[in-house]
């Protein structure tokens, strides 16, 4: 079987321990990836320890160098696209064209990065006193930890790990256990690259890990992608170190159709946002809200193509949708679809593992439907991870704005109208992050702020140019050349 190991201080090594752990495929759980290191404590302190070293060089090297090497990490994912994609479904599930998909998001932001890096632009501005100039510039802040999910197991690290090292940081990622040969991807990628040893290393093992990671005293920024509960013990434990934290944690998106919408739009819709990647993103529409003068209507509709779709392994050509990540998480789905349906909800369709012999080996879930939960209802407020959409009807634009917002969460969310005025109304009222209209709760582009209010995230923003936010501190500069004491406040007024 296949031994992976961890990149530490540009070097492969197996975990101190010499312990290991194995991640198999989820289409197919007799399908061994391989083995992976446990990494405990002492792996945390050296890759900690390398990286630290590193960036007393790599802080000092000019941003556009460093965007010079971000641009290659772009070619050489961009040239490795097609063969990465069939790693990462292997381990993950999804087809191939959604992991392709991943890695254009990487490619993506490398790039941006990488330009990024020739315009960090800071103030200069008038003095409030004679012959003196203020300005003010991005600095690096040390090492940045970051922990991520395994859903996109490049984009996400890509949001983190490209704009943290293009502005001068060094970095220690720890992948999810679920996704481990990404990470190793990440830093076959980043070796090639050229970048000098320390500046960037992987951990491969399980949360207690990322834990130590989040506790190393030297780390001094965390980017985290994951559970709110996980997030949230974060933000604990760096509010009393005294840590950047950034969060993006969970979503309970929905998506509104209004009684004007263009139908067949919004079924496309909310079929690819509730069950592309199996329901397994974070922007993934887990709720309809359908206007009640079409709702049995869209319902039929939305029933017809969710049968239709074709479940399978991801490494198969043809294939809509892949297997959830493992058995707990198959569990997860038929629990919660227990629930929906004691607590009154009314089945459409789906609700219950794939039978089909072919797909007896991986765990598959079927596209579920469940009509008529209100509010009150656990599946309307519960996030699945799975493809189970719950339905809810509404009486009103105002009553659908009001489901909407009606979620202790607020990443994404999404309202299809030819009404211009309900439109930009919704826009205005929709208490998320990221608002979609006439476009499903999924599919934010690399170069726009990514992330999301209440209980998603901590008020930081991945993607685009407020990426960099998190990782730079900003210095400000008073430059006096007046030759006397100007004292600010006193001598000029
Ligand atoms: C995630 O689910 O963690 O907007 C990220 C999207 C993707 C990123 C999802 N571009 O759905």
């Amino acid at each position: 079987m296949e031994e992976f190991k961890n990149y530490i201080d540009g070097k492969w090594v197996k975990a101190i321990s010499g312990k290991t752990f194995q991640n198999i495929n989820p289409a197919n759980q007799e399908d061994i990836i391989g083995e992976f290191p446990f990494s405990g404590q002492e792996d945390v302190d050296c890759a900690v320890s390398a990286a630290i070293k590193a960036y007393q060089s790599w802080r000092l090297i000019p941003a556009p160098k460093r965007g010079d090497m971000m641009r290659k990490v772009g070619d050489i994912f961009n040239r490795r696209k097609k063969e990465l994609a069939r790693i990462m479904t292997r381990e993950m599930g999804k087809p191939t064209f959604e992991t392709e998909g991943d890695v254009q998001e990487a490619i993506d932001t490398a790039y941006y990065a990488a330009s990024e890096t020739r315009r960090l632009f800071g103030h200069t501005v008038p003095s409030e006193m004679d012959n003196k100039m203020n300005l003010s510039f991005r600095t690096p802040i040390g090492v940045v930890g970051v922990i991520t999910a395994w859903n996109f197991p490049i984009a996400v690290p890509s949001w983190k790990i490209l704009p943290a090292i293009a502005s001068g940081n060094t970095v220690v990622f720890k992948p999810s256990k679920d996704a481990p040969h990404s990470g190793v991807i990440f830093a076959e990628i980043m070796e090639e690259a050229g970048f000098p040893a320390g500046v960037f290393n992987v951990l491969l093992g399980t949360g207690s890990m990322g834990d130590m990671i989040v506790k190393h005293p030297d780390v001094k920024v965390i980017g985290f992608t994951g559970s709110t509960d996980i997030g949230c013990k974060i933000a604990e434990i760096g509010g009393r170190l005294n840590k950047r934290v950034s969060l993006e944690m969970g979503g309970k998106n929905a998506q509104i159709v209004m009684e004007d919408a263009n139908l067949e739009l919004a079924l496309e819709g909310v079929l690819w946002g509730a069950f592309g990647t199996t329901g397994q993103r974070c922007t993934a529409t887990s709720r309809l809200i359908v206007h009640k003068d079409i709702y049995e209507t869209f319902l039929n509709m939305l029933k017809v193509r969710a049968e239709k779709l074709k479940i399978g392994d991801g490494l198969v050509a043809g294939t809509e949708m892949g297997p959830v990540i493992h058995k707990k998480s198959l569990e997860n789905c038929e629990r919660i679809v227990k629930i929906a349906l004691n607590e009154g909800g009314r089945l459409i369709t789906g609700g219950k593992p794939c039978t089909q012999p072919e797909l007896a080996k991986g765990c598959f879930f079927e596209p579920t439907i469940i009509a008529d939960v209100d509010e009150t209802k656990t599946l309307f407020n519960e996030e699945v991870f799975g493809p189970v959409l719950c339905v809810t009807k509404a009486d009103s634009f105002e009553h659908a704005i009001a489901l909407q917002n009606h979620c202790e969460y607020g990443l994404s969310g999404s309202i299809y109208t030819r009404d211009v005025n309900r439109a930009w109304t919704a826009v205005r009222e929709i208490q998320t992050g990221i608002c979609y209209v006439n476009a499903p709760t999924i599919g934010a582009e690399a170069h726009m702020p990514f992330g999301g209010v209440k209980g998603t995230g901590n008020g930081h923003r991945e993607g685009g140019w407020t990426a960099f936010d998190i990782f730079t501190e900003w210095k400000t500069v008073y430059f006096d050349y007046s030759d006397k004491l100007q004292r600010a406040q006193i001598d000029n007024y």
